[in-house]
């Protein structure tokens, strides 16, 4: 299998925790300014340019979602990402759509409206991000109480949607102190070998956050 993703990217951590969770081989297609051909690979694979695009013999998946559901389906290993019972799978789509609607897209338009021009900027859009993003994290310490993981006992689709919506929205509207069962669920997800190995192979790009990356995590 082939994966168009970069490392530093919110989206591809989310199918890479996917990977390292069962081990599971594939070649990393690297979607860097200095590598044209990489990118125009990309485009032809998926003309909307969104990564990551995962390619696997003739079959084309892009969703990180949906590329999740695919390695658990085609590609299976020991760590089950979506549950066997379809009434716990739900629970984890659920979750998902959750972390990728209510958390990812909101602080996706944070960090976007940074890299805009002054002149575009979208100061009402961004307020209504941060107010989106204080509801989820309500929401979120209420709905994780006394749970290990986003779905109860095991670590799903879900908690790959969890680690680096909640690692990069903490980074740009930082999660209120009160929230303690989010902080504790954070920090859990940072201490999760698959999400750890991300992390550090994203290290490197710290730089090129456009907020500034803070110094931790
Ligand atoms: N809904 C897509 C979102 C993917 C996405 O937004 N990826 C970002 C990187 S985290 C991207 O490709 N950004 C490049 C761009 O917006 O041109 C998914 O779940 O895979």
């Amino acid at each position: 299998m082939k994966l168009y993703a970069h490392p530093f990217s919110s989206y591809c951590q989310k199918v890479l925790i996917a990977f390292y969770e069962n081990a599971t081989p594939f070649e990393l297609r690297m979607l860097a300014p200095d590598d044209p051909q990489a990118a125009a690979e990309h485009q032809a694979l998926w003309p909307l340019k969104r990564m990551p695009v995962l390619v696997d013999g003739g079959r084309t998946v892009v969703e990180a979602s949906i590329i999740v559901e695919h390695l658990d389906l085609f590609h299976r290993g020991p760590v089950r990402l979506i549950p066997a019972d379809p009434r716990a799978a739900l629970e984890v789509r659920m979750m998902d759509r959750f972390f990728d609607n209510y958390v990812m897209t909101p602080m996706q338009k944070i960090v976007g409206d940074t890299l805009r021009a002054p002149e575009n900027r979208d100061p009402y859009g961004v307020a209504e991000a941060r107010r989106l993003l204080d509801t989820a994290y309500r929401w979120l310490d209420g709905a994780i109480a006394g749970r290990r993981w986003a779905v109860g006992d095991g670590f799903s689709l879900a908690d790959c949607a969890a680690a680096p919506s909640l690692f990069y929205a903490d980074w740009s509207h930082p999660i209120a102190s009160s929230f303690a069962n989010v902080h504790v669920y954070r920090r859990r997800l940072l201490e999760r070998p698959s999400f750890a190995r991300a992390v550090d192979e994203a290290r490197p790009y710290r730089p090129f956050f456009p907020l500034g990356a803070p110094d931790r995590d």
